[in-house]
C-alpha cells in the first residue's frame, strides 16, 4: 500500500479529502459541494494529475492529521497551517496560500486585545481558540496560561463564546472571522496580529505518499504559472502575491 494513493486515485477517479467548514478556507455548500480556496486549489491540481473528483470529509482541525494517518482520508486541504510539529507528521506540498490571524472582539474592542503580547499582559483576558488549532498553539507557545484559554469546537461556537461573555476574544484567521461576523455589528475583527507567525498552508499528504507528493508539487507549480491560480485565490479573498516566494521549508520552521 505504500505510496499507491496516486494510482488508487486515478483508478477510482477521486481522492477523499479532510476539510473543515470554515470559509473562505473550506466551505461545504447547501448542495454538499466541497469548495473554498483549499479544496478548489486541490481540485485544480488533481485534475492535472488525472483525478477528476474530490470527496470531502468534514473534521475538526485536531483530527485532520490523525485521520490522514489512519487512512480515513487521503489528503488534507483545509488551511492546516504549517508548523514544526505538523511538518514532522505529514508531507506538505509547497504552500498555496499565506494569510493572517486576527481577534474577533466585541465592537469597540473594550479590552484592547490586538496582539498576543496584549493577552499576556492582561491576565483578566480570556481568548477562545479551536481545540488543537494553530491559534491554540500560538498561545501555548507564548506561555499564555491555560486559565486564559477557552477551547471551542468550531467558528460559530467561538463567536458565541465572545457574545455570551465566556471569552473576551476569538483568535482565528482574519478572513474566517470576517465571514463569521459579516452581518453582526456586535463583533469586530482586529487588524492582522503582528506577533503571530506567518500562516501558510498547502495540501498535506501521508509520509508514505512520496510519489503523489512529488507529482502534486510539479502540477501545483504549473498551475501557479497560469491565470487560473490567481483567479481561485482572489475569488476567495486571498492575495496570490502573498504566497509568492514562500516555501514549505520556511513555513515548517514555525514554532
Ligand atoms: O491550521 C489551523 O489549525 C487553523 N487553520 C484555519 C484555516 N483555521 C483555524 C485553524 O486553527
Amino acid at each position: 500500500e505504500e505510496g499507491d494513493t496516486l494510482a488508487t486515485g486515478r483508478e477510482q477517479g477521486f481522492l477523499q479529502v479532510g476539510v473543515a467548514n470554515e470559509p473562505p478556507y473550506t466551505e461545504i455548500t447547501a448542495s454538499g459541494e466541497v469548495t473554498g480556496v483549499e479544496p478548489d486549489v486541490l481540485r485544480a491540481v488533481l485534475k492535472r494529475l488525472g483525478i477528476p473528483e474530490i470527496e470531502g470529509v468534514i473534521t475538526p482541525y485536531d483530527q485532520m492529521i490523525p485521520g490522514l494517518k489512519a487512512g480515513r482520508w487521503d489528503v488534507v486541504a483545509a488551511g492546516l497551517f504549517m508548523k514544526q510539529s505538523r511538518c514532522a507528521e505529514v508531507l506538505y506540498s509547497e504552500p498555496d496560500i499565506v494569510s493572517t490571524e486576527s481577534f474577533g472582539v466585541p465592537a469597540g474592542n473594550p479590552k484592547n486585545i490586538t496582539t498576543v503580547k496584549s493577552v499576556l499582559e492582561n491576565p483578566d483576558v480570556k481568548v477562545a481558540v479551536l481545540s488543537g488549532g494553530f491559534e491554540e498553539g500560538i498561545l501555548k507557545g507564548a506561555n499564555v496560561p491555560e486559565g486564559q484559554r477557552v477551547t471551542v469546537r468550531d467558528g460559530r461556537s467561538g463567536i458565541e463564546a465572545v457574545k455570551a461573555g465566556r471569552a473576551d476574544a476569538f483568535f482565528l484567521p482574519t478572513l474566517s472571522l470576517n465571514e463569521l461576523v459579516e452581518n453582526d455589528p456586535s463583533i469586530e475583527v482586529t487588524q492582522a496580529v503582528e506577533d503571530a507567525p506567518k500562516t501558510g498552508a498547502g495540501a498535506a499528504f501521508r509520509k508514505a505518499d512520496t510519489t503523489l507528493h512529488e507529482e502534486y508539487n510539479k502540477e501545483l507549480a504549473a498551475l501557479k504559472a497560469t491565470p487560473e491560480f490567481g483567479e481561485i485565490l482572489t475569488k476567495w479573498g486571498f492575495n496570490p502575491a502573498d504566497v509568492e516566494g514562500v516555501t514549505t521549508e520556511e513555513l515548517c520552521q514555525n514554532p
